[in-house]
């Protein structure tokens, strides 16, 4: 698919960020490790949904900058787009909702709104903004959609209607031009269920992107699996979503970090393959991106700007 959005076309590099209260069990909960991605911690060991809530109180990123933050990304990376985790699979909110108490504002000690400190500094430094918005899996709404759980007796519908909307809606009203929402994880939402979606998201504004994960293939461009570089050059416009290491959300025992040689390669096959690499980091529940991970991006930051047009 064709998103007739010159910004796309050009961004080729972009920063994804997985960041919400996962990142403070950090891939472990009472002792038991994940061996999965460690923002589905609460799926696969089972957290209860009251349990995994009171993580809240303990949410307090006093080391997160959005302005550095952004500016890092931005000056010494070379990546021009961000994509933030609005809200995940968890169902928490990383900014001021209305819709749901279970956010960043309501529930936490920190008690600011990270997307709106996000939107200032992309605004400041000129990067353009989009967020996650985990449209069918809530696993902290009761008829949200979970993975390999019995869904039978939910109201998906009611959840879509009194939630996932209602959210959607503040996102594009409350934090400026939104470039692209990040729709994952589909699952059963029905084609007209989708359109709802479409029809609300572009009714506010237009030219915001759907990624290719919008349920039923109905987004604006195409996503490739995780991790997943094409060995030929697709048709259109599409996005590869990747990782530094292997987890998505913060993950204290996962130091598996890629070489900055490796990431400058997948870059070039991404981008001769007419690609845009969402490249990934999990910042620790502090607000932080791990050393290591922020050297190696650092380092294949040095050959990107160096070799990229302003
Ligand atoms: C997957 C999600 O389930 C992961 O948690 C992560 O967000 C990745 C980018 O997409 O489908």
């Amino acid at each position: 698919k064709d998103t007739k959005q010159k910004w796309f076309k050009d961004a080729k590099y972009g920063l994804f960020i997985h960041w919400g209260l996962y990142s403070i069990l950090a891939g472990e909960y009472k002792g038991i490790k994940t061996d999965r991605i460690a923002e589905w911690i609460e799926n696969d060991l089972n957290i209860p949904v009251e349990e995994y809530r009171k993580l809240a109180e303990q949410f307090n990123p006093t080391g997160f900058n959005a302005d550095d933050f952004v500016k890092r990304a931005k000056e010494q990376w070379g990546m021009k787009y961000i994509v933030l985790t609005a809200k995940h699979h968890e169902g928490f909110a990383m900014y001021d909702s209305k819709v749901s108490d279970f956010n960043v504002v309501k529930a936490t000690p920190y008690g600011k709104d990270i997307l709106k400190e996000l939107q200032l500094a992309c605004e400041k430094y000129d990067v353009k903004m989009g967020f996650y918005y985990s449209q069918a899996q809530d696993w902290d709404d009761p008829n949200g959609y979970m993975h390999r759980k019995d869904n039978s007796g939910k109201d998906f519908q009611k959840y879509l209607d009194e939630k996932c909307k209602p959210q959607i809606k503040e996102l594009l009203e409350n934090y400026g031009d939104i470039c692209l929402i990040w729709f994952d994880t589909p699952m059963g939402i029905t084609v007209a269920q989708t359109q709802e979606l479409i029809d609300l998201v572009k009714s506010i504004q237009p030219n915001c992107l759907l990624s290719g994960r919008t349920g039923n293939h109905m987004g604006d461009y195409m996503t490739t699996g995780d991790n997943f570089i094409p060995r030929l050059p697709y048709e259109g416009d599409w996005e590869i979503p990747a990782t530094v290491n292997d987890t998505w959300g913060f993950n204290k025992f996962d130091t598996n970090w890629k070489k900055q040689d490796d990431i400058i390669s997948r870059l070039l096959k991404i981008v001769s393959r007419g690609g845009n690499y969402l490249l990934n980091v999990g910042p620790t529940a502090e607000g932080t991106v791990p050393e290591k991970c922020v050297e190696v991006l650092d380092e294949v930051g040095k050959y990107v700007t160096e070799n990229s047009e302003a």
